[in-house]
C-alpha cells in the first residue's frame, strides 16, 4: 500500500501506523483520514495483524487534531459530512476486536485526543501534552470526545478538559485515567511493546471477547452488559484455547494459545 501521509507497517503481528505529516504537527486533513481509515480495514481484516499501535512521526506530536486551515474553510454542510465520516473512521479502530494501544510521543490534541481516546489502550511520554482545544476555536469536540472522554475518565474529568480547552501534562492525564501508561521518552517505544507483548501473549480469542464486552458493555446498562459477558464467557468456554490454558496451569507449563 502506497501513503502518503501515514505509514503502516507489521512486524511479529503488531502493525505500526504511524501519522506522518510532521510539518504540520501531523494535524489530520481529510486525505489523511482517508489514510487511516484503509490502514485500519487492511489491519482488522488482515489475519497477520493481532495488534495496532498508533503514533505520530517525529518527536513532537502524535496528532494536533484536526487540520485547522481544512476546518477554517468548513460549511454547516461540509461540517456534517465531516462529523459523520470521522465518526466512521474512529468506529473502526474502536470496534476492531483486536487490541489497539496510541502510543502518544507528543502534542496530542483535538481530533489527534479523540482518535487516542477511541483506542483500546493510551501509553504517552512523560513530555506528552493532551487535550481538548475546540472551545477555543468556537467549536466542540467532534469525534467523539464528549463522549469517549467521559466514558475513559468520567464526566467531571471531561468537562473540566473540554470546557476550559487547557492542555494537560502527561503526569495529570495518568493521574485521572487518561492514559493507562507514561514512559521517559527514550523508554515509549519499549514500554508500548512489552505492553503490547504481554497482551499478545495471553489466549486471543479470550482477549477479544474481553475487548467486545468492555467496549459493548460500556454502552449498556450494566445488567444487559452482564448478559452479555455471560455469552462471550460461554463462547469462550467452547474454545481450545481455554483447554490449553487451563491444562497448561495444571501441569505447570507455558500455555501455547492458537486462536481456536
Ligand atoms: N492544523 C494545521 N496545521 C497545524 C496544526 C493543525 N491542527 N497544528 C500545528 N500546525 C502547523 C502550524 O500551523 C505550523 O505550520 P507553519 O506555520 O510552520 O506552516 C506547524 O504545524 C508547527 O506548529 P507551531 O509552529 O505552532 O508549533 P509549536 O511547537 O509552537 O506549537 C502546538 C505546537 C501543537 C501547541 C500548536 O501548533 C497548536 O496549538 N496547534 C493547534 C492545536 C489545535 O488547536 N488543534 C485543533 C484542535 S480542534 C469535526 C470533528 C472534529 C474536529 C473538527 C471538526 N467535525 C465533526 C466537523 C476536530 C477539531 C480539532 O481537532
Amino acid at each position: 500500500m502506497n501513503f502518503e501521509n501515514i505509514k503502516l507497517d507489521v512486524a511479529d503481528g503488531v502493525a505500526r501506523l504511524t501519522i506522518d505529516r510532521p510539518k504540520a504537527m501531523n494535524a489530520l486533513n481529510s486525505k489523511t483520514l482517508d489514510e487511516i481509515e484503509e490502514a485500519f480495514n487492511y489491519c482488522r481484516e488482515n489475519e497477520s495483524v493481532r495488534a495496532l499501535v498508533i503514533s505520530g512521526a517525529g518527536d513532537k506530536a502524535f496528532v494536533a487534531g484536526a487540520d485547522i486551515k481544512e476546518l477554517a474553510q468548513m460549511t454547516p454542510l461540509s461540517a456534517k459530512d465531516l462529523a459523520y465520516r470521522g465518526q466512521q473512521v474512529y468506529a473502526l479502530v474502536e470496534h476492531m476486536g483486536k487490541p489497539t494501544v496510541a502510543m502518544i510521543n507528543g502534542f496530542a490534541l483535538g481530533g489527534g485526543l479523540e482518535l487516542a481516546l477511541a483506542c483500546n489502550l493510551r501509553t504517552a511520554s512523560t513530555s506528552a501534552k493532551m487535550g481538548l482545544p475546540e472551545v477555543s476555536l468556537g467549536i466542540i469536540p467532534g469525534y467523539g470526545g464528549t463522549q469517549r472522554l467521559s466514558r475513559v475518565a468520567g464526566p467531571a474529568v471531561a468537562r473540566e478538559w473540554i470546557l476550559t480547552g487547557d492542555m494537560f501534562g502527561a503526569e495529570e492525564a495518568h493521574r485521572v485515567g487518561v492514559v493507562n501508561r507514561i514512559f521517559p521518552p527514550e523508554e515509549l517505544e519499549a514500554g508500548t511493546m512489552k505492553l503490547v507483548g504481554s497482551i499478545l501473549s495471553r489466549g486471543p480469542i479470550a482477549v477479544r471477547f474481553a475487548i467486545e464486552a468492555i467496549s459493548r458493555g460500556s454502552n449498556m446498562p450494566q445488567r444487559e452488559g452482564e448478559i452479555l459477558e455471560s455469552d462471550l464467557f460461554g463462547l469462550a468456554a467452547s474454545t481450545e484455547d481455554m483447554r490449553e490454558g487451563m491444562s497448561a496451569f495444571l501441569e505447570k507449563r507455558k500455555p501455547h494459545f492458537q486462536g481456536k
